[in-house]
């Protein structure tokens, strides 16, 4: 769908709203001036009445072209600007299933009225007659991709506007402010009184500050709620780390072998965790490599050693001491790591003191522990009693960008520059903050946001 066609709201559009392939009921949904007609087009002319607004009919729709029996439909008629678009909605529910769903389709295109939606589109012309704002138009995406409860509750929160409210009561403080150095930016004779306005207008800018930051730092928690808890298993060859994936996984997602070197990629699995979604990558042994593939698979491992949430660090029960000793001093141990021990069948009474859990992944002993171990720290780490505001690449980088601009605001102004100068930050400040709820300057963002959708919404 070329992106061309979806700023032209004078279209009528169609889709299907539901989910695809097999379903007891289907749901096409029209948006536009022509959905009514488009509907009327697919009744028998003698047999039906106009559609009341808002309520549910039963109707037979025929195809516009040969008068062929399509489906019986209910059919439900919502005119805008009180509708999901804020345009003329039709929602036909008819029996699913792929073909139904086709023939449905065709039939409204034949009448001519209108044309198939492009992802997103529904929702981008619901922003653009301000139904929503950008953030929730965003909510309601991460609803729909939602897997997991936690997913789910920040995406509501999101849809409800919680954020959007939050961005859009910080852009107004700055507003204020900056109306208060434009007072005095006409008073430039008097010197004393730009000063106080300007002092006035500032003060309420570091409480903001404070508030954007303490958003700010929560950004790496809703990105996990969003996207993804990473765990990272890592040890030296041999340690039994893919057995432990697998093990976690309740499948044989790793190849296991007792060659030392047999995991060279990153293998990753998805679980669920106290309703979080956690991915748990499963690494190539970490030791001096003996090949190029190798060393790629220990860089690789290395990476995701970084980037991870929460790392796992297998031991081996049956390494010698020396081994051991070795292992933790070329270990850069994390406070927030986990120590695990691993073949405890081989050895049992050898376990150390400072081991948090101590299992057998081939026997599965301690599995459960670890699991329940793992799921409140990713509990612990996740859920949180505030409103998630920076859920978004999109959010973080535009909300940086706003704090920087704030911190140069207030530096100006302890440096003496003239209000004019301060004045200037706190505008771009507002701006950047304007263009996360899509009050501001985002045209030529919303090809890219709105692709993301589905069709059909
Ligand atoms: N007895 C016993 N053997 C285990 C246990 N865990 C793993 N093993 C064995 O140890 C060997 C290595 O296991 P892997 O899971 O492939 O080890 P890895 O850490 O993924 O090894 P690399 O991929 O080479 O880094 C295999 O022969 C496993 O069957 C355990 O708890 N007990
Ligand atoms: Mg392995």
């Amino acid at each position: 769908m070329p992106s061309g066609h979806s700023t032209d709201r004078g279209e009528t559009i169609v889709a299907l709203a539901s989910g695809a392939g097999r379903a007891g009921v289907a749901v096409v949904r029209l948006s536009g001036p022509a959905s009514l007609e488009t509907a009327h087009r697919l009744f028998h002319v003698k047999q039906s009445p106009a559609l009341a607004p808002r309520h549910a009919t039963l109707r037979p729709l025929y195809a516009p072209g040969n008068g062929a029996f399509l489906d019986e439909a209910l059919v439900i008629f919502m005119p805008g600007p009180n509708s999901f678009t804020g345009e003329d909605v039709v929602e036909l529910q008819i029996h699913g299933g792929a073909a139904n769903v086709e023939a449905m389709l065709r039939a409204c295109i034949e009448t001519g009225l209108c044309r198939v939606a492009g992802p997103g589109e529904f929702t981008r012309r619901a922003f653009e007659n301000g139904r929503l704002d950008l953030t929730q138009a965003e909510g309601l995406a991460d609803l729909i991709d939602a897997e997991t409860e936690g997913q789910r509750a920040q995406a509501l929160r999101l849809l409800q506007g919680e954020a959007g409210n939050r961005f859009e009561s910080w852009r107004e403080r700055l507003i204020e402010a900056m109306a208060a150095l434009e007072a005095a930016i006409d008073f430039p004779d008097e010197s004393d009184v730009p000063e106080q306005i300007a002092r006035r207008s500032l003060e309420p800018l570091a409480r903001l500050q404070t508030e954007i930051e303490a958003a700010l730092s929560d950004w790496e928690r809703n990105r996990s709620v969003r996207e993804g808890f990473r765990i990272a298993i890592l040890g030296k060859p041999n340690a039994g780390k893919s057995s432990l994936l697998n093990q976690l996984a309740g499948r044989e997602a790793a190849i296991v072998s007792p060659i030392a070197g047999t995991t060279r990629d990153v293998v990753e699995v998805r679980m669920v965790l106290g309703g979080f979604p956690v991915w748990v990558a499963d690494t190539a042994g970490l030791r001096e490599a003996v090949d190029q593939i190798e060393a790629e698979g220990v860089r690789r491992a290395l990476d995701r050693a970084q980037s991870a949430d929460l790392r796992i660090w297998l031991l081996d029960v049956t390494d010698d001491a020396d081994t051991l000793e070795r292992v933790s001093r070329e270990t850069s141990f994390a406070e927030s790591d986990l120590v695990v021990w691993n073949k405890t069948d081989l050895a049992a009474g050898r376990m150390t003191d400072d081991a948090t859990s101590a299992i057998s992944a081939e026997t599965g002993d301690g599995i459960p522990a670890l699991l329940l171990a793992l799921e409140q720290e990713v509990v612990r780490k996740l859920s949180s009693s505030e409103a998630p505001i920076v859920t978004r690449a999109r959010h973080q980088s535009l909300t940086s960008q706003a704090l920087h601009h704030l911190q140069s605001a207030r530096r100006a102004f302890q440096d003496g520059l003239g209000p004019e100068l301060v004045g200037e930050d706190v505008r771009m400040a507002a701006r950047a903050l304007g263009q996360v709820t899509g009050k501001v300057d985002v045209e030529d963002l919303l090809d890219r946001i709105f692709s993301d959708f589905c069709i059909g919404k």
